[in-house]
């Protein structure tokens, strides 16, 4: 898939701010820090179109951002971050269960994982809510550069096991190296059904 253009569409709370098109989402979810705005970024290939940040716990809006004029990758607040306020904790949860639950616009969801963490129960409960609205959704390791080629290889065969997943259902990503950016791409194209070939 070509990106030919990208524009930031608008940051939301709630549904009503959310924008009022017909296109299809891609929604983007992980732990604060995973990588998930590097991620965007290294797709749609502009430095510092979603801000990115050392700070984990940062971005606590559901940012939009139209691709091709066709269809929007979605942001999400990052969760589990332990040192944000509880205020912005009990925020969160109903922000982006509320997005989840009620966006008729979502088509599929890219859940990050950081390759040199296991999954926990956030991931465990992202994916047997999404398995439970037969949601489609592709699982990525992110920073797989911190890591030796022979170390990437034995994480994914750990967090496959830990996760009861397929080896191909789960993709090694780094934004430094470019690894995966091609496979994440294609298998967006896959959920979208073609819909950018014209
Ligand atoms: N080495 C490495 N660092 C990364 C990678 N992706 C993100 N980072 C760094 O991790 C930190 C958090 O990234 P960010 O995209 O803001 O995470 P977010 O909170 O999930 O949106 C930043 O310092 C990034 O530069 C990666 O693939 N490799
Ligand atoms: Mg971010």
């Amino acid at each position: 898939m070509i990106i030919k253009s990208v524009q930031f569409v608008k940051s939301a709370v709630k549904p009503s701010h959310y924008p009022e098109y017909d296109f299809p989402e891609i929604a983007f979810a992980g732990r604060s820090n995973v990588g998930k705005s590097s991620l965007i970024n290294t797709l749609i290939q502009r430095r510092d179109m979603v801000k990115t940040s050392s700070k984990p716990g940062c971005t606590q809006l559901i940012n939009f951002f139209m691709i091709n004029e066709m269809f929007s990758f979605v942001d999400l607040p990052g969760y589990g971050y332990a040192k944000v306020s509880k205020k912005i904790r009990s925020q969160w949860q109903p922000m982006v269960e509320r997005y989840l639950a009620h966006r008729q616009n979502l088509l599929g969801l890219i859940l990050l994982i950081d390759i040199r963490r296991d999954p926990e129960k956030e991931e465990f409960d992202m994916m047997a809510w999404l398995e439970s609205h037969g949601m489609p959704y592709l699982v990525i390791l992110t920073k797989s550069d911190k890591l030796s080629k022979t170390l990437q290889q034995k994480r994914l065969t750990a967090i496959c096991g830990q996760l009861n997943r397929e080896k191909n259902g789960v993709i090694l990503f780094s934004t430094k190296t470019k690894k995966g950016r091609d496979t994440v791409l294609g298998e967006i194209e896959n959920l979208m059904g073609g819909l950018n070939e014209s």
